[in-house]
């Protein structure tokens, strides 16, 4: 098995799991975690043997909590436009033919929430906790982030996470459509199995070919992505964002009018 730094994976019975491994960050993902990513969603994504792929996160706290704030000055420290091939990865998640299942164990913060975004689908413990906070530490996802989030669940409620940077239970996700189900902790692992081994026993072909059939609707809004990357890099640039970075890092309120 392929061993990695930031990440775990590991492959049982036809699914591969992809667990972010840096729970000291509460799973936040650098320029390297996001490489790890992309190579076993490249791993998993075209080996035969393998029906199912599950994305979460390493402990209890959090799936994930987007982009390392601590890794980022004006851009964060690996490929892409931003300093995160985050382009690619959303994308990839969707090219992948095979379902990918977010395994939300904690937080889905930011970035986090994005993945969840993503995912084809999505089971969430009881503790699990949403929302974006880009417009709170001075970003934005101008991609899947946004526009995919609000074919998801809709307009208004894909504005007013973004808007006011609130916190949703999983219960909430559950009725927004976020997430397909929540269960208590202890039982998240047999939930998420269940549902993977019920995909298991279909067509895999079929399978692959309504993935590729959902997501050409919505395809376009990878353009939408790269464009807004490259606006996001000239705004990481501006003192009212990186404001919005050394707050979250000195654990303060942001100062964005001043
Ligand atoms: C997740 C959340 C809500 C947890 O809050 P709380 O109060 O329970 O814990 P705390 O103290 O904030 O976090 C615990 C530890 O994890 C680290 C913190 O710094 C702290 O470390 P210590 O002080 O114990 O050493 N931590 C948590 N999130 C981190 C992160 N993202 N980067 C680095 N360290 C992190 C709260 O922590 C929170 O809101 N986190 C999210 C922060 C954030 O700004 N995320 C990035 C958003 S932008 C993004 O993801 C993105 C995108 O979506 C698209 C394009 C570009 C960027």
């Amino acid at each position: 098995m392929r061993s990695f730094e930031d990440i775990l994976y590991t492959e049982h019975g036809g699914v591969a799991t992809i667990a972010i491994n840096r729970p000291e960050k509460y799973n936040a993902f650098r320029g390297q975690t996001c490489d790890e990513i992309i190579q076993a969603l490249h791993l998993a994504g075209w080996n035969k043997d393998i029906g199912v792929i599950i994305l979460t996160g390493v402990g209890e706290k959090a799936f994930c909590s987007g982009g390392d704030q601590s890794a980022q000055e004006g851009g964060y420290d690996g490929r892409g436009i931003i300093g995160l091939p985050l382009e690619e990865l959303h994308s990839l998640i969707r090219e992948v033919p095979k379902p990918v299942i977010a395994r939300v164990n904690g937080y889905a913060i930011g970035g986090g929430n994005v993945l969840v975004t993503c995912c084809d689908l999505a089971i969430a413990s009881e503790n699990a906790i949403f929302g974006q906070v880009g417009p709170r530490v001075g970003s934005v996802d101008p991609g899947f982030g946004t526009a995919y989030l609000s074919r998801v669940i809709g307009e208004k409620r894909a504005r007013e996470i973004w808007y006011l940077c609130r916190k949703y239970t999983a219960q909430q996700a559950l009725e927004w459509g976020l997430v397909n189900a929540v269960v208590p902790m202890d039982q998240l692992d047999q939930e998420v199995e269940k549902w993977a081994q019920e995909i298991m026993a279909l067509s895999p072909t079929a399978i692959s070919i309504a993935k590729r059939s959902f997501n050409a609707d919505s395809d376009s809004i990878k353009g939408i992505g790269s464009l807004g990357m490259q606006t996001l890099k000239l705004f990481y640039e501006s003192e009212e964002s990186k404001e919005g970075v050394k707050a979250f890092l000195e654990k303060r309120k942001p100062r964005f009018r001043d």
